[in-house]
């Protein structure tokens, strides 16, 4: 639910963005080079219009970035006492909504949920076999050991809200420790 809400949020941005780099040029010609007049003027008003569309262009680009980093950006669960541990608030969505963890380390997620909505009451991990309810304004641990890396989504019980669980291979991270 949270991603839906956040890509009509980015989306929102992109056409703000496209319409502040369609509107401005215009909005900087002034209305007498409509008209006939000398070299100069209309030359000033050129360089305006190709600053602003560069500079939309950049924004723009600075939006798609963003979005496509923030998509691929995870948290990496910390080890204690040789549990891969993470807390996930839900509210709205589950943030963070990409756990990294390592292969053939036990792994617990708690899930706090603060968001009272019934479609956050249940969270499920179909490749776990997991089902749990989440009791509002507690704590629920989710424990599971991922044998083999891979990205394991975590859902609502209605497929809406979204997470992942991103696996990688333990022997390539062990060296960190
Ligand atoms: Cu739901």
């Amino acid at each position: 639910m949270v991603t839906q809400k956040k890509l009509l949020r980015h989306f929102c941005n992109l056409g703000l963005l496209l319409s502040i780099a369609s509107i401005a040029p215009v909005k900087a010609v002034p209305p007498e080079t409509a008209m006939p007049t000398s070299q100069r003027q209309i030359e000033q008003p050129f360089e305006v219009k190709l600053g602003v569309t560069l500079g939309g262009l950049a924004l723009i680009g600075l939006e798609l970035w963003w979005f496509l980093l923030s998509k691929s950006q995870g948290q990496q669960a910390t080890a204690n006492q040789g549990i891969q541990e993470l807390t996930i608030k839900v509210d709205g969505g589950y943030n963070p909504d990409r756990v990294v963890v390592k292969a053939g380390q036990p792994v617990r997620l708690n899930f706090f949920r603060e968001d009272p909505s019934s479609c956050l009451e249940k969270v499920i991990l179909p490749d776990f076999h997991i089902a749990k309810d989440l009791d509002l304004y507690r704590v629920t641990p989710v424990e599971f050991t991922p044998q083999k890396p891979g990205e394991y989504p975590f859902t609502c019980g209605m497929n809406m809200a979204r997470g992942v669980v991103e696996v990688k291979a333990s022997a390539a991270t062990n060296q960190n420790e």
